[in-house]
């Protein structure tokens, strides 16, 4: 019962997964890809055997073919996408962030429990690459103690358009970190701080970058977090945790002496600074599929779920408010069994 997937955006994002999906993903098939720029999905497909490009997405998440569905898509379009794939009953791979507010994402876990069956994933890959996943494990395992806080470091080169606003870095980057610090405690984020330190003079006019947010969790943790996506040199990201009897770091260079500059190469701890998130992330992004394929061939869901994404949006929701304010915003959620 090999799984027949399609699809939607083949951007950048989803041109990778194809990829994945065709030469590094186990038990699946890349049957058809879909894309607003009916060319590019066109190209795309003709460049591997026995793969249709089909203009509509609602078409390719209704086709007998396809028996799952990535969406890679920008998040506006992903609620409608989604809520399809729920209707037909399909498997979904939804890349972060579910959708653009808490409102929607609520939607949208309200339609999938009615349909009575979990079907998404939301593609929070950072749980499936090797170091994150051990520091969660370590952390869960108490050896280390009650966790106390964590830093978390989130550093792009720089981003690829102008549209790429103070709330992207939110909703786009800071998500990440929101999913991370909600894995690493097992808990809720009850408040959320975003500060506005004086911007780099590489940040598009009125872009608040680098930005540092504060996450209060249920438990009384309290997280930091840096991001900033025009540090010039390459891609850094690590989360360090701090626990009553010691601390550990996911995503520090394993050896030699560590340096980051302008230039080629873009620095090196003994070997080179990453340029992108598709290098950084490229094995987690493969253990990630990996383990969708193989749940949804099994009738599961592993990783992060529709509740993840609706409690990560309803996180940048507030955290967009704090940008707009300064101050720290309250993050409301539903309660998680009667969703009301
Ligand atoms: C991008 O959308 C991602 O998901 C990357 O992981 C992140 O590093 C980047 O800042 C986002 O724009």
């Amino acid at each position: 019962n090999e799984l027949r997937v399609g699809v939607i955006g083949v951007g950048m994002m989803g041109a990778d997964h194809a990829d994945r999906l065709v030469h590094r993903v186990a038990g699946a098939r890349l049957v058809a890809v879909s894309d607003p720029d009916t060319a590019r999905a066109a190209a795309l497909a003709g460049r591997y055997d026995g793969v249709r490009s089909v203009d509509d997405p609602l078409a390719l998440v209704a086709d007998d073919e396809v028996d799952a569905v990535v969406i890679a898509s920008p998040g506006f379009v992903h609620e409608e996408q989604v809520l399809a794939c729920i209707a037909a009953g399909k498997y979904v791979l939804c890349e972060k962030p579910l959708t653009m507010d808490s409102e929607s994402s609520l939607r949208v876990l309200r339609a999938e429990r009615e349909a009575g069956k979990e079907l998404i994933q939301v593609g929070f890959m950072r749980r499936f690459d090797p170091q994150y996943a051990q520091l969660q494990q370590l952390l869960a395992s108490g050896d280390l103690g009650r966790t106390l806080l964590l830093h978390n470091t989130h550093r792009n080169k720089s981003v690829p358009n102008p549209e790429f606003r103070s709330e992207m870095i939110v909703r786009d980057s800071l998500v990440h970190e929101v999913d991370v610090a909600r894995f690493m405690f097992g808990q809720e984020i009850t408040t959320i701080q975003v500060l506005s330190p004086a911007p780099t003079s590489h940040a598009c006019e009125g872009v608040v970058d680098p930005q540092v947010a504060l996450f209060t969790m249920a438990g009384g943790g309290v997280v930091s977090n840096e991001v900033f996506v025009n540090c010039q040199v390459g891609y850094e990201v690590r989360c360090e945790a701090v626990s009553e009897r010691g601390t550990a770091i996911a995503g520090r260079p394993q050896s030699g002496l560590y340096t980051t500059r302008v230039g080629e190469p873009a620095g090196s701890w003994g070997g080179t600074v990453d340029p992108d998130f598709i290098a950084r992330f490229g094995l987690a992004y493969d253990l990630e599929f990996q383990a969708w394929v193989d749940a949804t061939r099994r009738g599961e869901v592993v990783g992060a779920t529709s509740w993840d994404g609706y409690a990560s949006t309803a996180v940048c929701e507030a955290g967009m408010q704090s940008l707009a304010s300064g101050q720290p915003v309250a993050v409301t959620l539903v309660d998680k069994e009667t969703l009301t």
